[in-house]
C-alpha cells in the first residue's frame, strides 16, 4: 500500500459500486464527484488530479478536462463511454479505458429477456394474476418468439452474442451497422428502415454518441410494422423516445422492451402509462457478477497506468 503522501489523487465523476471503491482507495486519495457538489474544493485540488474515474452513463466533457492539467488517464466503468470526450482526452495524451467484454453475457441475457418479455407479456400476465384477473377468464393470446426475425442494430461483441441466443431460439438473424462485418453470417442491410421492414424483432445494440443519436426514428419504427416489437439495450439516445411513445401508443409498432432511456433516471409518464411497453432500470450488466469484473477491470486499467505497466483495455484513438 502506497502512503498517504504519494498516492495519486482521482476525481470519481460518477457513483462507484463499494467493490471498486474499497480498491481503489487502498492505493489513490479520491476526491468523489466534488467538481458538483463543491466547486471551490474542486478548484483547490483541480491541479493534483491525475485521473479520473467515469461509469457508462457519466460525462466527462472537454470543458472538464481543461480544467484538469495534470490529468493522466480515464477510466470508465462500462463498455460505452459516449459520456467522455475521447478526442479532448487523446488530443491532450490522455488515455481512456474501458469494461469490454466482460459484460457481453449479460446485456445479451437480459436482450433476449426483455424480446421474451415484451412478446409474451410477462409483466403484463404477472400483473393480470396478481390482480385475481384470471378468475374472470383467460389472458389474451401473445406473440410467438421461436422461429421470429430478428434484426440487431450494431454487431459488435454484445450483438454477436444476441445472435447467438437467438439462433438457439431458432431465429433468423439479420443485422446493420455501419458496414458489413467481416466473418459474420447473417444478413446485412445498408440501414436500419431496411432492416426493420425485414423482421419482427429490432434490437438495439450499437454504440451511444452523436453518430448513432435518434437514429431509430418515426421511419424505423413505421417499417417495423404493426406486429414489431422494439428492444433497447444500447443507449436511450439511439431512440427517437417522442417518436417511441406516439408509435406504441397508435399500435404503429406491437411492443417494446426498454432498459435504457433519454434522460435516465426520468423516464416519461407517457412511457410508463403504456401497456406495451416493458421496462426496466438500465440493469443490462447489473449482476453482481459482472459489476465485480467491470470493478475489477476499472481497477486493473488504472493501476497498469500508475504502476507503469500497458493498459488492459484502452480505447481506440
Ligand atoms: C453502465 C453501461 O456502465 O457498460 C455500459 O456502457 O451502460 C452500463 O454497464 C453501468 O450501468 C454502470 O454505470
Amino acid at each position: 500500500m502506497s502512503s498517504a503522501t504519494d498516492r495519486p489523487e482521482l476525481l470519481l465523476v460518477a457513483p462507484l459500486m463499494p467493490f471498486l471503491l474499497d480498491q481503489l482507495r487502498q492505493h489513490y486519495t479520491l476526491h468523489d464527484r466534488i467538481h458538483v457538489s463543491d466547486p471551490a474544493a474542486f478548484g483547490a485540488v483541480a491541479p493534483r488530479i491525475r485521473g479520473v474515474v467515469a461509469n457508462g452513463e457519466a460525462k466527462v466533457p472537454r470543458e472538464l478536462i481543461a480544467q484538469l492539467p495534470a490529468l493522466e488517464v480515464i477510466s470508465v466503468f462500462g463498455v460505452g463511454y459516449d459520456g467522455i470526450d475521447v478526442a479532448a482526452a487523446h488530443a491532450r495524451g490522455v488515455p481512456v479505458t474501458n469494461t469490454p467484454a466482460v459484460l457481453n453475457d449479460d446485456v445479451a441475457d437480459l436482450a433476449i429477456g426483455l424480446l421474451i418479455a415484451a412478446a409474451r407479456r410477462i409483466p403484463q400476465a404477472d400483473r393480470f394474476v396478481r390482480a385475481n384477473e384470471w378468475t374472470h377468464g383467460p389472458i389474451a393470446l401473445s406473440r410467438k418468439v421461436t422461429g421470429g426475425r430478428l434484426g440487431l442494430v450494431g454487431m459488435g461483441r454484445i450483438g454477436q452474442a444476441i445472435a447467438e441466443r437467438a439462433l438457439a431460439f431458432k431465429m433468423e438473424v439479420a443485422y446493420t451497422s455501419r458496414s458489413p462485418r467481416a466473418g459474420v453470417p447473417y444478413a446485412y442491410h445498408p440501414d436500419p428502415v431496411s432492416l426493420a421492414a425485414a423482421v419482427d424483432f429490432l434490437v438495439v445494440i450499437t454504440p451511444g454518441g452523436a453518430a448513432t443519436k435518434g437514429l431509430i426514428d418515426a421511419r424505423v419504427l413505421q417499417a417495423l410494422g404493426p406486429d414489431g416489437y422494439l428492444v433497447n439495450v444500447a443507449r436511450g439516445s439511439v431512440v427517437d423516445e417522442a417518436a417511441l411513445i406516439d408509435a406504441l401508443r397508435h399500435g404503429t409498432i406491437a411492443g417494446a422492451g426498454l432498459d435504457v432511456f433519454a434522460n435516465e433516471p426520468n423516464v416519461p409518464e407517457a412511457l410508463r402509462m403504456l401497456p406495451n411497453v416493458v421496462l426496466t432500470p438500465h440493469i443490462g450488466s447489473g449482476t453482481k457478477q459482472t459489476r465485480e469484473a467491470m470493478g475489477q477491470l476499472t481497477f486493473d486499467n488504472l493501476h497498469a497506468h500508475f504502476t507503469g505497466r500497458p493498459l488492459l483495455t484502452p480505447v481506440d484513438a
